[in-house]
């Protein structure tokens, strides 16, 4: 689905700010029909936020259920002989939306965006009511999964099996786009560099009638190539690839009758040969972060200064990648990212597909995949899930591999047959990117059912921390050990894709132990040295960016604490030592006293 993007024959809305807001805390929403008017004792709500952490009652934030969003939208003079579209770029997790009543689109799945046309309904008015009720609930049909508890004389209790809070709202802009009424649906590029020369083949989809066109523009808007029809491929001499870091961007002015759709274009080739990842065939390697969409009081909901902050914080520190874990972020993310030249892996919302970690709630004797646990509904649900991801960040050039899942139980074969369609259906979306998974800790080389099936191995390993815990020898010698069995196993590259520690910021020990900034910082540097000595191994990504909000746990204190900065994006004593390791030219050395 094509981001909103305003152009001369596209006139872009952002519907942000305070919005009515009702928490329907017996569920009488629906059957009451609050979408026919006004919504029973609304109060202001912020849009784009999570709703959690803005309301005071304990009960609330812990509400399981539905909630509803309602505000009164002028429509613009200019509609009125054009089509108009509502988009709601992220409704976590479910959501139904009305104008004035008439239900227009219904969605499942917290962070991919969706649209309803609404031409109809604007039509000659000049406000229109529109009302969302979003669903924060999640079951083992849902992606991510979750369980609901319900116990006589309590309110049902979400559990869920992925280790962040179980944030909810209109997390995303909303958007009432204008376009002419014949339009440009999609596009896809796909581009390459040989001989010194790029190509940019595209494909156009196209609704109502007219010509198209497409014409490229170099970054300061001279035309380098043009050509009619709705695919083909320019080829543009010498062209400026987009590097790691040197990011380039082309526009590609996409045209069909009145309609002209830009999109921002990095010619560039990702590939893996053997055990490296080859970016415009260079190899690279990845130093970065899993990271999470989260910050005090806005808990996911999107902020432009918190991905600034954070996008100048990953340049600080010399960070050249992360993967959206564990859910595609916004697009205004990707954007960045691709100005910037960061690389990123994107990430599906399928985490917590392993039910025998952390949940407390046993299901079906624990095993994860099968009847009455994770089965074929889930696994439409997933299918989905890579599609509207793929559908969605294609075209962005920062985005170098996709990711299917994290952690998933791969130790058994119904893993196999759960997962191959999904790797198939992103190939079949993308041929020209690497897919992979983040592999759990205990689904080794010798048991692992899936990682035949990911071009580029993501371990997710906690030496040190879950295992060896306080004991950093052990520790070293059992994952060097890991390592060189994933190397012997298969010949792929191996990224470490988290490895950490939590750290309360403050709490200091001169011996270095466990929670204090000391053993997080020597952690990482045993971690480090370590992948140095590795061959095939491409990089880290620590765990985490930034502490974040999670479920209440025992070792959980008041959050994930393993960031490198705080939740308020202060750095912790590791993250000076990051970044003489990523800066000065990874020596994975101890630090210097
Ligand atoms: C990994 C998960 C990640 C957790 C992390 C941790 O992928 O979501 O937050 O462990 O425990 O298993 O800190």
């Amino acid at each position: 689905m094509l981001a909103p993007r305003e152009s001369t024959s596209r006139e872009h809305r952002r519907l942000d700010g305070l919005w009515d807001f009702a928490l329907d805390r017996d569920g009488r929403g629906r059957a009451e029909h609050w979408e026919r008017g006004p919504l029973p004792g609304a109060r202001p709500m912020p849009v784009p936020a999570s709703w959690n952490d803005l309301v005071t009652d304990r009960d609330e934030r812990e509400h399981a259920g539905e909630v509803w969003y309602q505000r009164e939208v002028r429509v613009p003079r200019a509609s009125a002989g054009r089509r108009t579209v509502l988009r709601l770029d992220a409704a976590t997790h479910a959501a139904t939306v009305w104008v004035d009543g008439t239900e227009v689109a219904r969605h499942e799945g917290g962070y991919t965006p969706f649209e309803a046309e609404v031409t109809g309904l604007v039509h000659g008015r000049e406000t229109v009511r529109v009302t969302v009720c979003v669903d924060n609930r999640l079951s083992l049909h849902t992606i991510p999964p979750g369980v609901l508890v319900e116990e006589e004389g309590r309110p049902p209790r979400q559990v869920w099996f992925h280790d962040f809070e179980n944030y909810s709202g209109l997390h995303r802009p909303v958007w009432l786009l204008t376009t002419p009424t014949a339009y440009v649906a999609d596009v896809v590029v796909r581009t390459g560099l040989a001989g010194g020369a790029g190509t940019v083949a595209y494909d156009v989809t196209t609704v109502g009638e007219g010509r198209t066109s497409v014409r490229l523009l170099d970054a300061d808007g001279a035309q380098v190539a043009a050509q009619e029809g709705a695919s083909g491929e320019l080829v543009v001499p010498g062209a400026v690839p987009w590097r790691p870091g040197a990011a380039y961007l082309y526009t590609l002015e996409v045209r069909h009758g009145e309609d002209v759709y830009p999109l921002a274009v990095g010619i560039r080739t990702v590939r893996v040969e053997g055990a490296r990842l080859l970016v415009n065939d260079e190899p690279v390697e990845l130093h970065g972060f899993g990271m999470h969409e989260d910050v005090a009081l806005r808990g996911k909901g999107h902020d432009d200064a918190r991905m600034v902050r954070d996008f100048a914080l990953l340049r600080w520190i010399g960070a050249n990648s992360f993967r959206t874990s564990h859910y595609p972020y916004a697009e205004e993310v990707l954007d960045l990212a691709d100005r910037e030249g960061v690389l990123v892996i994107s990430e599906t919302a399928a985490v917590g597909l392993h039910l025998s970690l952390m949940t407390g709630v046993t299901i079906r004797g624990e095993s994860t995949f099968g009847p009455g646990a994770i089965d074929e509904v889930t696994q439409r649900a997933h299918l989905q899930a890579v599609r509207e991801l793929v559908e969605r960040d294609r075209n962005h050039p920062c985005v170098i591999a996709w990711s299917i899942a994290n952690e998933p139980d791969t130790r058994v074969p119904e893993a196999r047959d759960y997962f191959a369609p999904l790797f198939a259906e992103a190939r079949r979306l993308d041929p020209t990117r690497p897919v992979t998974f983040a592999n759990v800790a205990g689904a080794g080389p010798d048991v692992c059912t899936v990682s035949g099936l990911a071009d580029l191995l993501c371990l997710n390993r906690y030496y040190g921390w879950y295992v060896d815990q306080g004991d950093l020898a052990a520790a070293e010698a059992h994952l060097e050990a890991e390592l060189r069995a994933w190397r012997a196993a298969y010949d792929k590259p191996v990224l470490l894709s988290e490895l950490g520690a939590d750290a309360v910021a403050g709490l200091h020990s001169l011996h270095a132990r466990m929670w204090s900034e000391e053993y997080q910082r020597e952690l990482l540097a045993m971690t480090l040295r370590v992948l140095r000595r590795v061959d095939g191994v491409i990089g880290e990504h620590v765990w985490n960016f930034a502490d974040f909000a999670t479920a209440q746990q025992f070792h959980r204190v008041v959050g994930n604490r393993k960031g490198v900065f705080t939740r308020d994006r202060e750095p912790k004593q590791v993250a000076h030592w990051l970044r003489e390791q990523w800066r000065g030219g990874y020596s994975g050395g101890w630090p210097q006293a």
